[in-house]
């Protein structure tokens, strides 16, 4: 990005802070620091050698070591994606979330808003506080109506209030302290790399497995789907060119003519149809899908209204749902060595999913 010499990412072990890693080390002359704890769902394979990026092993936990990581990097500018993000590890687990993302958040705010302090006057100008955050702090919709920024907060998970803290921090250091901050809010995103205990990767792996593909409750719930890349561009827009304690949502409609809006079943029927063409197994995959006990306070549907961040920065999503989850599913089937090293990396799936 324009004028941006020197970014610090957190959670850049993770499956989008990677893939914003990525394309900034091969898109970008900026240097690159990834701050990460490396928790269950990081994995740094896909990011290769480069002298212009350095992995910082810091838990934002640490309020001393997330002030001397900040001081390593001396940002212009900051991505702050890091934070536990799976819901229903949320609600087995409420307490490792709000020490992620909210006393973590709190951490880094404090780092970085004494960095900024410091910074000579046309470095001070220029520097952003860019807050990477989801559409479920706003809850969940009916049938009719999107999520925009006007939008009020009505968090209902562990996760989601979790993360709707920590958007009040980070505007709350900007309207209080003057921290230059920009913040979007992204449904849910899809693609390569993502750790196999979300929906779309579990779909796959059980459909390769022959096992059972669990879907919670009738399966009618909606989520609004990115492919990550899309995402990627989204962040890069509103980090360098986003108004200054501007909001923007993000989501994955189109001008494709075909809906990024699904229900579960029809996710989940999609991957089948692709699975039976690319590996055939004698019956159809839709057969494996299984309807399991709903997740307690299941959100029934997302959909963003992404007009702003289209109409002021000119962002649009380059994928249908279609043409991602084609590349997702090819992607999977080419890397299913990486989702057996990762997976055995944690329990919870073991004992709740049950993976290949
Ligand atoms: P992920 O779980 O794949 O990766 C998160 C990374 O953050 C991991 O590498 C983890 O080690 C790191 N991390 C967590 N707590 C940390 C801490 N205390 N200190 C240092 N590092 C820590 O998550 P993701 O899906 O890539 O999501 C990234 C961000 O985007 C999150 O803030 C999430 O809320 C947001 N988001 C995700 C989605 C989605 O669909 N995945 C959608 C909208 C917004
Ligand atoms: O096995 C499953 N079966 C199933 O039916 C899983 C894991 C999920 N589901 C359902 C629950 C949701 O309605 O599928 C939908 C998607 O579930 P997840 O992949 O867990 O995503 P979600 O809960 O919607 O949250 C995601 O999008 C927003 C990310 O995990 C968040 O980090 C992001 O903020």
């Amino acid at each position: 990005p324009e004028r941006v010499h020197r970014v610090l990412i957190t959670g850049g072990a993770g499956f989008i802070g990677g893939a914003v890693v990525r394309r900034l080390l091969e898109g970008s002359q900026a240097n690159v620091f990834n701050l990460d704890k490396l928790g269950y769902a990081s994995d740094l394979t896909s990011i290769r050698q480069n002298d212009r990026y350095k992995h910082l092993h810091v838990d934002l936990a640490d309020s001393a070591a997330t002030s001397a990581a900040v001081v390593t990097a001396d940002p212009d500018l900051v991505m702050h994606l890091a934070a536990e993000s799976h819901v229903d590890r949320s609600i087995d687990g409420p307490k490792a979330f709000i020490e992620s993302n909210v006393n973590g958040t709190f951490n880094l705010l404090q780092a970085v808003l004494s960095h900024w302090e410091k910074l000579p006057e046309e470095r001070h100008q220029h520097f952003r506080f860019h807050h990477i955050s989801t559409d479920e702090v706003f809850g969940s919709l009916g049938p009719i109506g999107r999520f925009s920024e006007i939008t009020p907060y009505d968090p209902r998970s562990p996760y989601s209030a979790s993360k709707a803290a920590s958007d009040h921090l980070v505007s709350a250091w900007h309207h209080t302290y003057g921290l230059p901050v920009v913040l979007t809010n992204c449904s849910n995103n899809y693609g390569p790399w993502q750790f196999p205990e979300k929906l779309i990767p579990i779909a796959i792996l059980k459909a390769v497995a022959g096992e059972p593909i669990p879907l919670y409750g009738d399966g009618t719930n909606i989520r609004d789907w990115l492919y990550v890349e899309d995402h990627v561009e989204a962040l890069l827009l509103a980090a360098t060119r986003g108004g200054l304690g501007e909001s923007y949502c993000v989501g994955g409609a189109g001008d494709h003519g075909s809906p990024s809006e699904r229900t579960n079943r029809d996710v989940l029927e999609t991957i089948c149809n692709l699975m039976d063409s690319l590996r055939p197994y004698g019956a159809p995959h839709t057969r494996l899908i299984t309807r399991v006990s709903d997740r307690p306070g299941h959100d029934r549907r997302y959909a963003i209204d992404a007009k702003k961040i289209t109409n002021d920065l000119g962002w649009k999503p380059r994928h249908s749902f279609e043409e991602g989850l084609e590349a997702t599913v090819a992607w999977y089937l080419d890397n299913l060595d990486w989702c057996q090293k990762v997976s055995s990396k944690s329990d919870y799936l073991g004992q709740r999913i049950g993976l290949p």
